[in-house]
C-alpha cells in the first residue's frame, strides 16, 4: 500500500447535479436549469420558454441546498477529509452581469464551508462546474464575449475573497475540454454557454447534440475561458498565496483499435486534441504546436491569440492537474468497427473490457497508464482524481439495503490502479469519486443513473421524499478512508 499520509479521500459533486433551491434566495437561472431529461437512447433536450407541465431533473435534483447539513454529516462518518463541490454562479451573480453579489448566495456556502469545517474535511471547489447564468447565454453568447472573462474574473475574485480563510483548493472550468468532446453544441451550451440565437428562440424541444455549433466561436470561447482560467490563478495567488488552483480535464483515455499505423496516428491525434489540448495551455501555459495544425486543417483563423493573451496565460499556469476518469475508448479509421454509446465520449469498442449500462467501458489499468502519461507529460505538476465513478442501476430490497457490489468492485480496481501508479512514482495528491450521493447525471439528466455510497429517493418521474440511506458501497468506502486505502 503506497497512499502517502495526508492523502485526500472524499467525493465530488456539482451544485446543479445537487442542489435544487433552483431559483430560492434570489438564485438566478443557470444552463442546467433549461434542460430535460433523457436516457441512454434519448438526449437530453433544451426547452427554451419554461414549461410549467415539464420535468428539469436540476430544479429540485436532490435538494442539497436543504440537506447539506445531513449530507456532510455522512461524508464525514465516512472519514473524508476532503469534499468537492462546486459554488454555483447564478447564486452569486443572478444574471452573471450584476453589479454586486447576492448575499444569501454568498451565506449559502458560509454555512457549507462551516460545515465542512466542523467535520475536519477540506472543500475543493470548482468555480464553474456548468453552471453558467441563462443571461450570460442570451445576453452574451457565452464566453464568446470577451466581456465575459470579466464577469468570470469578478465571480471568482468575489468568492476567493469572501471564502480565502475557508477554502484553500479551488479548480477553475470543470472539463474545461468538453467543448473537444461533443457532438453538436453540446460541448458548446455546458461548457462555454455558446447557443446560436436561432436556437435559443426556437419553440421547440431540441436535442442537445442537435444545436447549432460554429467552430471558429467555440475555439474563440474556449480561448477566453483559458484567459479568464489564467486571470483567476494570478488573482487567487494575490487574495492568499496558499490558495492550490487547479484545473480540470475530462480524460477520456484512448486507445489505438489495431496496430495498423493509421489507427495509431488517429488516436495519437485525437488523443491530443481531446484530452491534452486544454492541458497542456493550462500546465505548460502555451497553445501545443499540434493545434495549430489543426487549427489550418480546420480553417479556425487564429487571430484571437493575441500577444497579451499569451502573456496573461502563460503567468497564470496551474497549481495542480485534476481530471475526471470514467473510462478508455479506441480510435480507429475503420468506419465500420463496432462504437459504444457512451454520449460524448463515444468511441470504438474495445473487444477486452466490459461496460456500464451507459456503454462507459470499464478499464482500471487505464487509470493507471493515464497516471503514468500524465506525470510524464507534466513531470512538475501534483495530480489528483477529482471524479471517478460507477452509474448504474440500483435495486432497493425490502428492508431498504442497496447490494451494490458491482460499485464496490469498480472502485476497488481504480484504487489498486493509482496504488500502483503511485508506486510506479506518480505524485498523486488525492481521490475525490463521483457523485457520492446520488444526483442528477450531467449526460442524460436522469435519477436513475445512480453513483452514490448513499441513496436519495427521488425518481425520474418526479416522484420520492429525497429521504437519505445508506448502501453497501457506504461501509465500503468508510473502510477504505479510515485506512488510507489499505483495507480494499
Ligand atoms: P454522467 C462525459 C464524459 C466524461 C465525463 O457523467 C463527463 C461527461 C458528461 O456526461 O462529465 C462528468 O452524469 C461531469 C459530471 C458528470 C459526470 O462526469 O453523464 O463532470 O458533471 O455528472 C458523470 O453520468
Amino acid at each position: 500500500m503506497s497512499f502517502p499520509k495526508g492523502f485526500l479521500w472524499g467525493g465530488a459533486v456539482a451544485a446543479n447535479q445537487c442542489e435544487g433551491a433552483y431559483l430560492e434566495d434570489g438564485k438566478g437561472l443557470s444552463v442546467p436549469d433549461m434542460l430535460l431529461g433523457g436516457d441512454v437512447n434519448t438526449p437530453r433536450t433544451f426547452l427554451p420558454k419554461t414549461d410549467k407541465t415539464a420535468f428539469y431533473p436540476s430544479h429540485e435534483a436532490i435538494d442539497f441546498y436543504h440537506h447539506y447539513a445531513e449530507d456532510i454529516a455522512l461524508f464525514a462518518e465516512m472519514g473524508w477529509n476532503v469534499f468537492r463541490l462546486s459554488i454555483n454562479w447564478g447564486r452569486i451573480f443572478p444574471n452573471g452581469d450584476d453589479e454586486t453579489p447576492n448575499e444569501e448566495g454568498l451565506a449559502f456556502y458560509d454555512k457549507v464551508f462551516d460545515e465542512c469545517k466542523k467535520h475536519n474535511i477540506e472543500p475543493l471547489v470548482t468555480l464553474c462546474h456548468y453552471e453558467i447564468p441563462w443571461n450570460i447565454v442570451t445576453k452574451y453568447n457565452g464566453f464568446s464575449d470577451r466581456r465575459v472573462i470579466d464577469m468570470f474574473v469578478k465571480y471568482a475574485t468575489t468568492c476567493m475573497k469572501r471564502y480565502k480563510d475557508k477554502v484553500k483548493y479551488w479548480l477553475t472550468f470543470n472539463e474545461i475540454n468538453i467543448a473537444c468532446m461533443g457532438e453538436g453544441g453540446l460541448g458548446d451550451l455546458y461548457g462555454l454557454g455558446i447557443m446560436d440565437p436561432e436556437d435559443v428562440n426556437s419553440d421547440e424541444r431540441i436535442p442537445l447534440n442537435k444545436l447549432k455549433s460554429n467552430p471558429q466561436k467555440t475555439f474563440e470561447a474556449l480561448h477566453n475561458q483559458f484567459v479568464a482560467s489564467a486571470l483567476v490563478v494570478t488573482e487567487g495567488h494575490k487574495i492568499n498565496p496558499d490558495f492550490m488552483i487547479g484545473n480540470m480535464i475530462a480524460h477520456t483515455t484512448l486507445y489505438p483499435l489495431t496496430p495498423n499505423p493509421k489507427d495509431i496516428l488517429a488516436a495519437f491525434n485525437e488523443d491530443n486534441f481531446k484530452n491534452n489540448f486544454c492541458g497542456d495551455v493550462q500546465v505548460r501555459g502555451e497553445y501545443p504546436t499540434y493545434m495549430f495544425r489543426y487549427f489550418k486543417d480546420h480553417g479556425i483563423d487564429t487571430s484571437f491569440i493575441t500577444e497579451e493573451d499569451k502573456k496573461i496565460i502563460k503567468e497564470g499556469v496551474i497549481d495542480f492537474y485534476t481530471f475526471s476518469y470514467y473510462m478508455s475508448n479506441c480510435v480507429t479509421v475503420d468506419e465500420n468497427a463496432e462504437k459504444t454509446n457512451g454520449n460524448l465520449a463515444t468511441g470504438a469498442k474495445n473487444p477486452y473490457l466490459k461496460a456500464s449500462d451507459w456503454g462507459w467501458q470499464i478499464d482500471p489499468d487505464g487509470l493507471r497508464y493515464t497516471l503514468n502519461i500524465l506525470h510524464d507529460r507534466y513531470p512538475h505538476t501534483p495530480l489528483m482524481v477529482v471524479e471517478n465513478g460507477f452509474g448504474a442501476f440500483d435495486k432497493v430490497e425490502e428492508d431498504g439495503s442497496v447490494h451494490d457490489t458491482y460499485r464496490i468492485d469498480y472502485f476497488r480496481d481504480h484504487i489498486k490502479a493509482m496504488d500502483e501508479a503511485i508506486e510506479d512514482g506518480v505524485p498523486l495528491i488525492g481521490y475525490t469519486t463521483w457523485g457520492p450521493i446520488d444526483l442528477v447525471s450531467a449526460g442524460t439528466g436522469q435519477y436513475a443513473k445512480r453513483y452514490g455510497f448513499i441513496y436519495v429517493d427521488r425518481h425520474d418521474d418526479g416522484t420520492g421524499d429525497f429521504s437519505r440511506s445508506k448502501k453497501d458501497s457506504f461501509y465500503w468506502y468508510k473502510k477504505v478512508c479510515e485506512s488510507n486505502g489499505a483495507d480494499l
